[in-house]
């Protein structure tokens, strides 16, 4: 098996919008740490290209989500400058069956590391909370993976946009905020953000463990986004979604072709 060659495969097919055969079919015995090591390659190879690592995400962090893909443990992915949406458009042309899911972007500006590190920790470093949107797509048909595949398929991201407004770590309980999206004016998911590994700081502790495990550490000036807050939602060119995080503020995306 040749990482590289599968990093170099899943690349293509991100780039392009294209749909592929689980890698697990060609490789069943393909391990969660070889998958993110075809992960980390993949990645290389938009770095190389003049997109910067800017941050990490966390998948499947609720117990929904992770019943609903039959997984038992939260997966990170890297986000690169050219995932972040700077208008609350996406255009859906290149992509293969986007899903929209309410976050929490937490920017960190004090470098978090090591296996020992607490919630206190992350709130030492987190300089703002933003509520976020991610588009997550699959490059598997169906959606359908096992838990090497997503993680060699950067966990599934896609895009993402940012609220304009930054909130203070402090003051808000961030497992409490209810979060309702409407599709088109009609109401599809809701939930709260305890819904993130019951608080939202967990996830980002979690994610300095886990990329610990490869010396590698959240850096100052990095975005995380911990995890969907609901399921995610299909949309497709001429969708509206409205995201109110109650008590905070709300998130728009107009979806386009
Ligand atoms: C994996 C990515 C899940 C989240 O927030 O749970 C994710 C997938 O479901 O395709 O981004
Ligand atoms: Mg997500």
């Amino acid at each position: 098996m040749d990482l590289k060659e599968i990093a170099e495969k899943i690349d293509l097919h991100q780039q392009n919008g294209m749909k592929m055969g689980k890698i697990t079919n060609d490789y069943p015995e393909l391990t969660v740490e070889e998958a993110y090591e075809i992960q980390r390659l993949t990645i290389q190879k938009n770095i190389e290209r003049n997109d910067p690592l800017i941050g990490w995400k966390m998948g499947l962090t609720s117990k929904a989500k992770q019943i609903s893909m039959n997984v038992e443990e939260p997966i990170y992915g890297r986000l690169t400058e050219s995932m972040e949406l700077n208008e609350p458009v996406l255009h859906v042309k290149n992509l293969i069956h986007p899903k929209v899911e309410p976050e929490f972007a937490f920017f960190i500006n004090k470098e978090l590391k090591g296996s020992n590190v607490k919630p206190r920790d992350v709130w030492a470093a987190a300089e703002g909370v933003y509520l976020a949107l991610e588009v997550i797509d699959s490059r598997y048909e169906n959606f359908k993976f096992t838990l090497p595949d997503v993680v060699a398929d950067n966990a599934s991201s896609t895009k993402f946009v940012l609220g304009t407004q930054v909130f203070s770590p402090a003051y808000t309980p961030w497992d409490k905020v209810k979060v309702t999206m409407l599709k088109n004016g009609e109401k599809v998911q809701s939930g709260y953000g305890n819904a993130v590994l019951n608080h939202p700081v967990h996830s980002v502790v979690e994610l300095t463990k886990m990329i610990n495990r490869d010396n590698l550490t959240i850096k100052p000036g990095m975005l995380v986004l911990v995890g969907g807050i609901t399921e995610a939602v299909s949309v497709r060119a001429g969708d509206m979604l409205n995201v109110d995080y109650e008590g905070l503020d709300s998130l728009d995306l107009e979806v386009k072709e």
